[in-house]
């Protein structure tokens, strides 16, 4: 996958490297301003963007998990009609993250063929990897943020004066506990999923297998105790988790070697899963098929001939009972 110096796209692959013990690590965002109800800056970045509705625009992919959390935060925060987006193709090309001409994967905003090319409008010229999501103000012309979970904070906060009444998903009491969940989740269960499917030794991916699994089984026991992650309210780290949850089975399961157990497998993660899934405005940011299309890709190391697996059979609408 490309990547891009100086505001000029490369080809070259530099990216997530894959370190001498077998490990892979990801690389960090680096565009990082906020939105903010008033335009002041935010924790990190320059200021000059306020909320406004219509203003800000996001670019996605329904595989991306990281751009999943936004979608699902863009929906518990309903910002739908604010925030506009643009959805690309699930199988990156050497052009990295494409659009279609037609259809539901072509670019509404700019009719771009390409994210690489969000990337180079910015004026400020960028360096760096090409990732979703893109938070991108259609005022100024800039990249706002592609720090997931930089944007899923500001959205949850920034709008509150001019979208409609929701709940707020970072409450100031619960925000040391969600923090010490999200810092967990990330490493072992977020990224753990492909800590273990990208490892390049035994080793590595045991590792990483074993701590996933470790972690999701003490999450299904913290949900054996309470509604969601933190208390009975959904939050942000709930938020965080149900992206890696809803490729579970389809994809991670077998396409990343997590295979010790699957997310059905469990007493409450299961049903703590399908609650969410069942809640207005989410399943909209769920395709399954898509997850397929991108996770079982072509791919040299780890699904050289691209075939695509006919199951598994799952119901998500079956009654969570929670
Ligand atoms: N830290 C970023 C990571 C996003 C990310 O890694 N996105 C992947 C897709 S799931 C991507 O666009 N990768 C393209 C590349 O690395 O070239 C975030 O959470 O926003």
């Amino acid at each position: 996958m490309g990547h891009m110096i100086e505001g000029k796209y490369d080809t070259a692959d530099d990216v997530s490297a894959t370190m001498a013990s077998g490990e892979w690590e990801r690389s960090r965002s680096v565009v990082r301003n906020w939105i903010t109800h008033d335009g002041k800056p935010g924790p990190t970045g320059e200021g000059g963007f306020a909320a406004e509705a219509g203003r800000y625009h996001l670019f996605v992919a329904w595989n991306c998990p990281w751009a999943h959390r936004t979608l699902l935060t863009r929906a518990f925060k309903k910002l739908e009609k604010l925030i506009s987006i643009s959805v690309a193709l699930p199988n990156r090309t050497d052009q990295g993250w494409v659009f279609d001409k037609t259809g539901e994967f072509s670019e509404p905003l700019y009719g771009l063929s390409a994210v690489h090319e969000i990337y180079s409008r910015d004026r400020q010229p960028y360096t760096g990897r090409l990732t979703v999501p893109v938070l991108w103000d259609k005022q100024q012309q800039r990249m706002v943020s592609n720090e997931s979970a930089d944007i899923i904070r500001m959205l949850n906060s920034a709008f509150v004066d001019i979208a409609p009444a929701s709940a707020d998903l970072c409450p100031a009491e619960k925000l040391s506990k969600i923090d010490e969940w999200n810092g967990q989740i990330y490493k072992t269960i977020n990224n753990g999923v492909y800590r273990a499917g990208f490892a390049s030794t035994q080793k590595a991916y045991e590792r990483a297998a074993f701590e996933l699994f470790d972690n999701l089984d003490q999450v299904d026991e913290q949900l054996s105790k309470t509604r969601f992650l933190v208390g009975d309210k959904i939050s942000e780290a709930d938020i965080r988790l149900f992206p890696t949850l809803a490729r579970f089975d389809v994809a991670y399961h077998y396409a990343f070697k997590c295979n010790l157990r699957r997310l059905m497998d469990y007493q409450y993660l299961w049903p703590y899963a399908r609650q969410i899934y069942q809640t207005k405005g989410v399943a909209e940011t769920v395709r399954f098929d898509i997850y397929k299309k991108g996770y079982f890709s072509k791919s040299e190391k780890r699904n050289p001939l691209g075939i695509i697996p006919i199951g598994p059979t799952i119901d998500w609408l079956e009654p969570h009972g929670r």
